[in-house]
């Protein structure tokens, strides 16, 4: 095999709760801010199909898993609904919820796939973000509850938990460019949401270590985007170094090296942004050190200079510091409109092994959404030939950072099946598995067979 990886290397598919489970208003499931979303703003999703329904595998998930191991997974990657588990947010644990997911884990197990937990995947219980989501201290702490009762329960199976999924997207999405619920746009805000995400996070860290899981790893998951500058010009680096310290650095420097760049401080204190704090937060930052990182990489972000000076008078955002570009001749998928650039999760791992220790680290997300995929049936199969080009493209520059001794143990597609998206509800399809949005039949496309065979031979040519 021209790339062959190393032994016990991951194969697998990530997921969400909130965008798979469906059964919203069953098995006692409390309500969380996308349920409320989407009721609120029908209009706002494609095609009317919610988190109420998606892709059903609240009642599917045996089924599931069996496929999952027909197509060789040895890992899969799903969330724990906060507002399932503990309806409200605080409070009184709800036994169907628990129920459920001990049977999605034993099953999981006794198919040998090793399931990677996430807590929280955007999923604020509505109650919760009532009392301020994330700008209130005090839901830090009904967190650091939550993520205790979950390594409580099923902490004796699931050895790989994480924290947060790509915390900076909902700051980015709720709290500056209006595109996630609360949609509110004010910097000082974000900010605020931001830290406390890592408070929290850093919280549930000091709660696992007291819960001395055997063989435990605990970690959070960052999209990771490349910051490449247009040019050499010190005004472009000094752009795409602001963007690379708003978008990577404010959660992977103290996730993984326990404090915040000097450099971020500095900027948000000079136009007095930074957040409130408490006494003895610097230490639990660094009491928040991670055993292993997951990693999404979609897309790179392409940054230049300001073409035009912001106005001074008006309220602070961190593109005062950058303009994005388009890079001209770039490669695109243009259902979701980002751009495809193979090189950059290369380009990840070596910074993770130069300036973070190399620390061990997983492909928590990679995919490629395209809209309208029945056009690509033959033989009542998906033919995906794009999403294999994808998937082998990225591969083979994460075998090449492999060969360069970085610390990469595996790869999970995003996603397993066609699913319900927070921005896009079924527009843009992602899965291994295409899912009939009325049947909820799944049927494997071309990638889920190639995928079997990549893994069963750990590696492809
Ligand atoms: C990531 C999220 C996923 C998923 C994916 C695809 O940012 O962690 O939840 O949705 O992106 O993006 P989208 O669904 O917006 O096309």
């Amino acid at each position: 095999l021209q790339y062959k990886f190393p032994k016990g290397f991951w194969w697998g598919s990530a997921t969400s709760a909130t965008q798979i489970e469906g059964a919203a208003d069953e098995g006692g499931k409390g309500r969380n801010i996308w349920d409320q979303w989407h009721e609120n703003e029908p209009n706002r999703f494609f095609d009317g199909v919610g988190p109420a329904s998606t892709s059903d595998f609240y009642h599917l998930y045996k089924e599931d898993i069996g496929l999952m191991k027909e197509i060789g997974h040895n890992t899969f990657r799903l969330s724990i609904s906060w507002s399932r588990l503990i309806p409200g947010g605080r409070g009184e644990i709800n036994p169907e919820a628990v129920d459920f997911y001990n049977n999605v884990i034993n099953e999981l197990i006794a198919q040998e796939i090793e399931p990677f937990v996430t807590l929280y995947h955007f999923d604020m219980p509505f109650e919760l973000q009532e009392e301020g989501g994330w700008e209130n201290r005090e839901v830090v702490e009904a967190y650091a509850k939550y993520a205790g009762e979950c390594f409580r329960l099923f902490g004796d199976r699931v050895k790989k938990w994480f924290t947060f999924n790509e915390p900076i997207v909902p700051v980015e999405g709720g709290y500056l460019y209006d595109f996630h619920y609360p949609n509110v746009v004010d910097a000082r805000r974000a900010v605020q949401v931001a830290y406390h995400t890592m408070i929290a996070h850093a919280r549930a860290v000091d709660v696992f270590r007291a819960a001395g899981i055997e063989g435990g790893q605990i970690g959070i998951i960052l999209n990771l985007t490349p910051s490449y500058p247009r040019s050499q010009h010190p005004a472009d680096l000094k752009a795409s170094n602001a963007a690379d310290l708003f978008f990577n650095r404010s959660f992977l420097d103290p996730a993984v090296l326990g404090e915040y760049p000097e450099e971020l401080v500095e900027l948000l204190r000079e136009h007095g942004q930074l957040p409130h704090a408490e006494k003895g937060d610097q230490e639990l930052v660094k009491s928040g050190i991670v055993d292993i990182l997951g990693v999404n990489y979609y897309q790179p972000r392409r940054v230049k200079a300001k073409e035009h000076l912001p106005n001074p008078y008006g309220p602070f955002m961190p593109d005062w510091y950058f303009d994005n570009y388009e890079m001209p001749g770039r490669k695109m998928n243009p259902y979701r409109g980002w751009e495809i650039y193979e090189k950059g999760i290369y380009d990840i791992m070596i910074n993770l092994r130069d300036n973070y220790g190399n620390i061990q680290s997983y492909i928590a997300e990679n995919g490629m959404g395209v809209e309208d995929e029945s056009r690509f049936i033959e033989n009542g199969e998906i033919q995906d030939d794009y999403r294999i080009e994808f998937i082998s493209g990225h591969l083979t520059w994460l075998h090449q950072a492999i060969e360069e001794g970085c610390n990469v143990k595996g790869y999970h597609l995003w996603s397993f099946m066609d699913n319900w998206s927070w921005m896009n509800a079924y527009k843009n399809r992602y899965g291994f598995f295409s899912v009939d949005i009325e049947t909820k039949k799944r049927t494997p496309k071309k990638s889920a067979h190639w995928i079997k065979e990549v893994a069963e031979q750990n590696g492809f040519n």
